[in-house]
Formats: structure tokens, sequence, C-alpha cells
């Protein structure tokens, strides 16, 4: 009997995970019959923008938490594919930080290349799994939110790739419920015009407050202040940005610091980060933890130790994005097929708590691209995905803090090495600061011109 393997999500985990079968079928291996929900309309995950905020079109939460302009954070040489380089797809060089629309047409031409898509059922949301100990088995309940009905199924494998940056943490802060502006959490900012004039407050520190901040600034807010609650970010920004200790409350339209200093600001955004939400499964399914490199409770960062025929994968905090997906998916994909064994119990309990140990003794952010390069690296080496150079895309991640720490709103400008090619991205055609139109039409056109979106 054939085995049957349920994906929740085609965003690029789920994607990979269809590649990593398509790949083993293409060398004419036998492979389970694969079942994927996705509950969008089109496949990407996040990087199918869409302008909705609050619930998509069938009234569920949205789960778009990408904006507008949004190019990517780090450079595109440590995400890339090792079976399908930016040079394969694009037929040329591009330069190293995409913007989304350029991103989103690299992940979609590998999977567009694999012909996977009819193993994708779309517009289907999974509602609820549940495993019985008497079958072995999984029962998958989904609903098409198109024609408004659901379905039962029953797979031998369950393989979570739903990911964990659509469900905002929000925190309250007295006043919040008597501000007069608006207050939103990064989960639902979509256009950085619509905020040209204005003075912004953002809280929190990390790459949503960085980029979300830089856009505002980009095109032209009044002001950034940013609040942190642990430590400020301490970038050289421009003259009318400033960082400032933790909120403690607001009054009216003025916000108050823990310094006792004020500032009157028209809109907060909340970069506050997200929680690993999963209202689709059981408690004995159900993954708790928190956004960190090592997540609780998955052997090789995949395998769900209390029941190791449920998967996981994407649910670590990233350095690494598309390729440690792929790492992961191509582990899976063996472990599901019998290729490789899991150890008892036991063993696969502590593998996580030692990971967890690991990463508490890491130093600094380098140590920690270090540490999720070498996990990558682990899990290739344990099945036939393409090898590649992990230390030149660590490499490219160090250069990547290295410029940031130069000039935060020049650090797009710059080019690395691809670890698959070997061969160092072109400059752009127009510095970051002075491209407006984020289209993929507008990046990829080889001469700098004046750009008025
Ligand atoms: P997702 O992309 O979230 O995809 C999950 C998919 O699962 C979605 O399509 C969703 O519809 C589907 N799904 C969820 N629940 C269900 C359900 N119950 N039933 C059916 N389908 C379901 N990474 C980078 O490498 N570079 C960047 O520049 C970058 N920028 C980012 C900017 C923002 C604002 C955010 C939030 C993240 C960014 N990331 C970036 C990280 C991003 O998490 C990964 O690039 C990637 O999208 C993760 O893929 P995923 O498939 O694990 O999750
Ligand atoms: P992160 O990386 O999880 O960061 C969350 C930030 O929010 C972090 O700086 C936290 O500060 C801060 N935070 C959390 N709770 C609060 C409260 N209550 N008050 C103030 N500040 C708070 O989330 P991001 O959205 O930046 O990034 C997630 C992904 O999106 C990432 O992969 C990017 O590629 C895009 P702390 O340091 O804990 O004090």
């Amino acid at each position: 009997m054939t085995k049957r393997v349920c994906i929740i999500g085609a965003g690029p985990s789920g994607l990979a995970q269809l590649r990593a079968f398509q790949s083993a079928r293409q060398k004419g291996a036998e492979i389970p019959e694969i079942v994927c929900y996705e509950a969008q309309e089109n496949w990407g995950g996040l990087w199918n923008y869409t302008w909705r905020t609050g619930v998509d079109e069938a009234g569920y939460p949205c789960h778009g938490s990408m904006y507008r302009y949004l190019w990517s954070n780090g450079p595109k040489e440590g995400l890339e594919f090792a079976d399908y380089t930016f040079d394969e797809h694009f037929e040329r060089e591009i330069a190293s930080y995409p913007p989304r629309a350029v991103l989103f047409d690299y992940i979609e031409g590998r999977v567009k290349k694999a012909d996977v898509r009819d193993w994708i059922q779309f517009n289907t949301m999974v509602r609820d799994v549940h495993y019985d100990e008497g079958t072995g088995k999984f029962t998958v309940t989904a609903r098409n939110t198109r024609t408004d009905t659901e379905t039962v199924e029953e797979f031998d494998h369950v393989i979570v790739a739903s990911g964990h940056f659509s469900t905002p943490n929000v925190p309250y802060y007295p006043g919040f419920e008597s501000f007069n502006g608006r207050i939103l959490h990064a989960h639902d900012f979509r256009d950085a015009r619509e905020f040209i004039g204005k003075e912004i407050l953002i809280l929190g520190t990390s790459y949503s407050a960085e980029d979300i901040g830089s856009q505002c600034w980009k095109y032209g807010c009044k002001s950034v202040t940013v609040a942190h609650r642990t430590a400020p970010m301490g970038f050289k920004w421009p003259d009318n940005w400033q960082e400032v200790p933790a909120l403690v409350k607001v009054d009216g339209r003025t916000a108050h610091f823990k310094d006792g200093t004020s500032k009157e600001v028209d809109a907060i955004i909340l970069c506050t980060g997200y929680k690993h939400h999963f209202p689709f499964l059981p408690d004995d399914l159900r993954l708790k933890t928190a956004n960190r490199l090592a997540a609780a409770d998955l052997y090789k960062g995949v395998v769900w130790v209390h029941n190791p025929k449920l998967f996981y994968l994407g649910m670590q905090d990233q350095w690494f994005t598309f390729n440690m997906f792929d790492a992961q998916a191509w582990w899976v994909r063996d472990c599901i097929m019998g290729r490789l064994e899991l150890p008892d119990e036991e063993t696969m309990k502590a593998d996580p708590k030692a990971r967890e140990a690991a990463e508490d003794a890491l130093e600094d952010d380098y140590a920690c691209i270090r540490y999720q390069g070498a996990y990558v690296q682990e899990l290739i080496d344990e099945t036939d995905y393409p090898s590649f150079d992990v230390e030149a895309a660590n490499q490219a991640f160090f250069e990547w803090k290295k410029h940031k720490k130069q000039n935060i709103m020049e650090f797009r400008d710059h080019g690395y090495v691809s670890p698959m090619t070997g061969k160092k991205a072109p400059a752009h055609h127009t510095p970051w600061v002075d491209a407006l139109d984020d289209s993929l039409e507008a990046y990829l056109q080889t001469e700098k011109e004046t750009q008025d979106a």
C-alpha cells in the first residue's frame, strides 16, 4: 500500500517538500501519494502578497504579513536554492537584495519547473488534525473556502508547513485605548506612503522595526522614534530618526518613555513579533516554542518527538531560509521513505534540548549564523540535496551585518558571492534609497532610470 502524506501549506517550506518528493521521483524512486492543502488561492506563502488585512476573502485571519516595497532583508546569497540558482532562473546575474516580487518569481520558477502544482489543493484550509493510536493514522479535516465544503481524509504522515510569522504578538500599553491615532501591528502594515509626513513610533528592535522604519523614512514620513524594551538597535540613523527607552504609557497623542521623555506621535506601529499558532492542531500534536534557532520538541529541528509520524518545517527563527527549508524537506522526505532511521524516543527527546543548550551558549549574531549554517550542513550531509558551500553563505551574512553597521540605508547597495556559482552579484542599477518602484519589471531593467512610482 502506498503511504499517504499530507503537507499543510504551500509557502517556501511546503514547496520545498513538494520539490523534495518530486526530485526523488525524477530519480526513479517510488514516492508516497502527496496531498498539499493551501489556504490561499496561490502558492508562495508570505511572498504571495495580499493587500488585505484583518480577514481574508473567506473570513479567516489573513495570512499575509508582507508589505509593498519590501526588499529582501538579507542577501539572496544566503537563501539561494542549491538545485535552482538565481542565474538559472533569471538567465543573468542580479543584485543581492531583490524586492518581494522578484523573490516570488524565483520561488515560483523552481516549482513550475518541477511541475508540482497539481499536488496542491488551493483555497483549502486545514481545520483539524487528529491522530488515532489504533489505526496509526492521522485524520485531516479541510475546508474548501470557495465551495464551502469539508473533506475528511486519512494520512500516514502530516507535515506542518504553515509558517510562524502570521499571528501577531500584540502587547498592550496603558493609554492605547484612547490614543488619537492609528495603532497597528507590523502584520497589518502594507504601504509606507500611508505615513508620509507623519511622526511614527515603532515598538520593537528586530527585523520588522528596522525595515518598516526604514521604509517609512524612505517614502517620506516626518520622523521615526523607536522604543526598545531591551536594547537599542544602535545603527547610525538619519537625523529624523531616534531610539528611545521603553514605552511606559500613551496619553492622547503623547507617548511617554521610561527615561521620562515624551513625544507627540501620529501612529504607533507594533513591530513586536509573532506567535507560533496552530489552531488546527490538538495539544498532543501542537508545537509550543519560542521563536529561536533551536525549536522545542523537534528532533533534528523537524520530527515531532511525541509522535514521529508528524513533522514541522521552517519553525526556527531564521537567518537561513529557503535552503534551510530545502535541507529540512529532503531530510523529512528520506525519513518518510525509510531511507533514514529514527533513534529511540529518549535520544530524540534529548536532541532538541542539546540544541537549545548549544544555542544558549552562543555569544553573538555571528555565532548564531554559524550555528544555523552548521545545522543546514548537518541535514544536507545526510541526504542527496545538492551540497553547497555553506561557509560561503555564512560569509555573505557576515558581510551583510558589516554593511548594515557601516550604513543602514545603504547596505542593500552591496553585492555578495553566490555559494552556488561562486560569482559575485553586480550592483543594482539604482541605490535602494532612490528605487521607489519595487516591481519585477523595474528591478530587472538593465538601465538606471528615474523611477517615480
Ligand atoms: P509561510 O511563507 O508563512 O507559508 C505558510 C503557508 O501555509 C501559507 O501559504 C499559508 O496560507 C499556509 N497555511 C497556513 N495555515 C494553513 C492551514 N491551516 N491550512 C492550509 N494552509 C495553511 N525571509 C527571507 O529569506 N528574506 C526576507 O527578506 C524575509 N522577509 C520577511 C518579511 C516579513 C514581513 C516576514 C513576516 C517574513 C520574512 N521572511 C523573510 C521570512 C519568511 O518567514 C520566509 O521567507 C518564508 O516565507 C517562510 O516560509 P514558510 O513556508 O515556512 O511559511
Ligand atoms: P522578532 O524578530 O521576533 O522581534 C520581535 C521584537 O519585538 C523584539 O525586538 C522584541 O524585543 C520586541 N517585543 C516583543 N514584545 C514586546 C513588547 N511587549 N514590548 C516591546 N517590544 C516587544 O519579530 P520581527 O517581526 O521583527 O521579525 C520576524 C520576521 O519577520 C523575521 O524573520 C523577518 O524576516 C521579518 P526584545 O528584544 O524581546 O526586548
